[in-house]
């Protein structure tokens, strides 16, 4: 089982500002902490970061083949990107989206995402922690799929 985790603009400074709002972990310390939950139920975990918008719509178009699932932080481009959106969409790999922060609790602007309706799911406000949830979500739904394969 491979998955890639795609983190948007600025996630890059995580762990160097802004604690009170999205923790003290680095991004490496998130991502590491992600790859030895998932190595432990056998699942290869693939890591990519982009501040750009066309970077994450090349690597999101990219991953059919390789990968069974995609977890992805838009960072700001969950507010305001149709061109994320679409390439989740047209990617077909089930995707859930993470948020650091419970971006409900913050500015209006940050109230809206534009990329959930086309993911299986959102965890959001649980810090690093989300995209350990987000795995076993991921993990779960890509079960139940084969299991009704082989029904
Ligand atoms: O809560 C989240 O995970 C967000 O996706 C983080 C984005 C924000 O625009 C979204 O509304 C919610 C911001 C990522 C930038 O992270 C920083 C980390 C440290 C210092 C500055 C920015």
């Amino acid at each position: 089982m491979n998955i890639l985790v795609v983190n948007g603009p600025n996630l890059r400074l995580l762990g160097t500002r802004e604690p009170a709002i999205y923790g003290d972990e680095t991004l490496a310390d998130i991502m590491r902490h992600l790859t030895a939950y998932a190595s432990e139920r056998g699942v290869r975990i693939e890591a990519f970061q982009s501040d750009i918008e066309g970077e994450l719509v090349d690597e999101i178009g990219a991953a059919w083949g390789s990968y069974d699932g995609i977890i992805i932080n838009p960072a700001a481009y969950t507010h305001t990107s149709v061109a994320i959106r679409d390439a989740i969409k047209a990617c077909r790999l089930p995707t859930v989206e993470v948020h650091l922060s419970n971006t409900h609790t913050r500015e209006v602007f940050r109230h809206t995402s534009l990329t959930v309706p086309v993911c299986i799911g959102q965890v959001m406000g649980f810090g690093g922690h989300g995209y350990v949830l987000a795995l076993d979500g991921l993990l779960r739904h890509l079960e139940t799929i084969k299991q009704e394969r082989i029904k």
